[in-house]
């Protein structure tokens, strides 16, 4: 009889930014991660993780928030769970899809920890149970959000000397138009050739400032415009696509393989961020990355600004992928002051190492835990 679910338990830790981030929708000073430890009755463990971006800011019409995640596990998923085989994951991704509509974000950290448990138990990286790994160093950019263009400057100018990172994603939308586009094109002016400058507007603008902004961001030199008008709003990221070579990623427009699928069947070209939590986790998230590769559609690994956990889930997903066209924004870690597992994830190189050993490869710190963790 294989092992069953003896044990699932959900944390709320709270971890600093090293500064503000911020979007269009919203300042980040901290991000809150959803911490997911599920054992085996063979005394394994699985980890998992669900992150947002500024609590309820972010994200689709029915957001979901750190503390809502937290519930949905702990009241619906939970009790379906415990004393199932753990070891059939289709299973029980096909039950919670069953008992629950959306929830995406609670979906991935159950699916993460599932896998994690299961490479525990063969003794395999996620990535193998994903079908296996293509590559061992994957690309990585860093989100310049400071808010301010000298210090942004600063920030870029030092990560290229340091090579952490050769590609740049600006945060846009909260400011007049033109005021963004002299920030952006200060940015390119200064790293030049160097690094690839992206800029992600987060929905914040309709479609005719869309076609400004685009027309001199072209111009400007930049390399892919991010998510320009809001979500929902299929038509006009089909026209933007068709008027401009200047490309554009999908993010929030898109959380799945069917999402996918209605959007390049719509007409869209461009490009798509995959994200474990918009789709409802690594393996679902490689569903969408399929559909994305037969309508022509670029892939770009895409994050919620996941800590160390959820990171590893999604660099073992990306990992499977044999061409990441617009590479990875897998910093999540980096953005955070501290980390709360033993053995941090290793950026070099303007990427990082896919962690190796059994399932994501990575192990809670006790103390560390017990200090970020929320009280009360
Ligand atoms: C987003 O919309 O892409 C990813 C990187 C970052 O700085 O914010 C996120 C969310
Ligand atoms: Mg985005």
């Amino acid at each position: 009889m294989s092992a069953t679910i003896e044990s699932l338990e959900t944390i709320l830790v709270d971890i600093p930014t090293i500064r503000p981030h911020k979007l269009s929708m919203t300042t980040m000073g901290v991000q809150t991660m959803v911490i997911v430890r599920m054992k085996d009755s063979d005394g394994l463990e699985g980890l998992g993780e669900a992150t947002t971006i500024g609590g309820l800011a972010y994200g689709p019409e029915s957001p979901e928030s750190p503390e809502s995640v937290k519930l949905t596990i702990d009241t619906y998923f939970k009790p379906q769970l415990i004393g199932q085989p753990a070891g059939n994951i289709n299973t029980l991704r096909v039950m919670l899809g069953r008992s629950t509509r959306g929830n995406s974000l609670a979906k991935s950290a159950i699916e993460t920890a599932l896998l994690d448990l299961q490479g525990k138990r063969l003794n395999r990286p996620v990535s193998d149970l994903l079908g296996g790994a293509v590559h061992a160093h994957i690309p990585v950019l860093w989100t310049l959000a400071s808010g301010d263009t000298a210090k942004d400057i600063d920030e870029a100018l030092s990560l290229i000397a340091a090579r952490r990172h050769c590609d740049f994603k600006l945060k846009i939308g909260s400011r007049p138009v033109m005021d963004d586009v002299r920030h952006v094109a200060a940015i390119k002016e200064a790293v030049g050739d160097q690094a690839s400058v992206r800029v992600d507007v987060n929905q914040a603008w309709d479609e005719a400032t869309a076609a400004k902004g685009m027309a001199e961001l072209q111009a400007a030199g930049i390399d892919l415009v991010e998510q320009p008008t809001p979500m929902k709003d299929y038509a006009a990221l089909v026209r933007l696509s068709s008027k401009f070579h200047l490309p554009i990623l999908a993010d929030e427009a898109v959380a799945d393989a069917k999402d996918m699928y209605s959007l390049a069947a719509a007409g869209f070209a461009g490009a798509v961020a995959m994200k474990i939590a918009k789709a409802g986790g690594p393996a679902r998230a490689l569903e969408q990355a399929m559909v994305a590769q037969a309508a022509g559609i670029g892939l770009y690994g895409g994050t919620l600004l996941e800590g160390t956990i959820g990171t590893a889930a999604a660099l073992h997903a990306w990992s499977t992928l044999e061409t990441l066209h617009w590479g990875t924004e897998m910093f999540g870690p980096l953005l955070m002051k501290d980390d709360i597992v033993v053995k941090p994830l290793r950026f070099h190189d303007n990427g990082v190492d896919l962690p190796t050993g059994a399932g994501l490869g990575v192990e809670i710190d006790e103390d560390k835990l017990a200090h970020y963790r929320r009280k009360g």
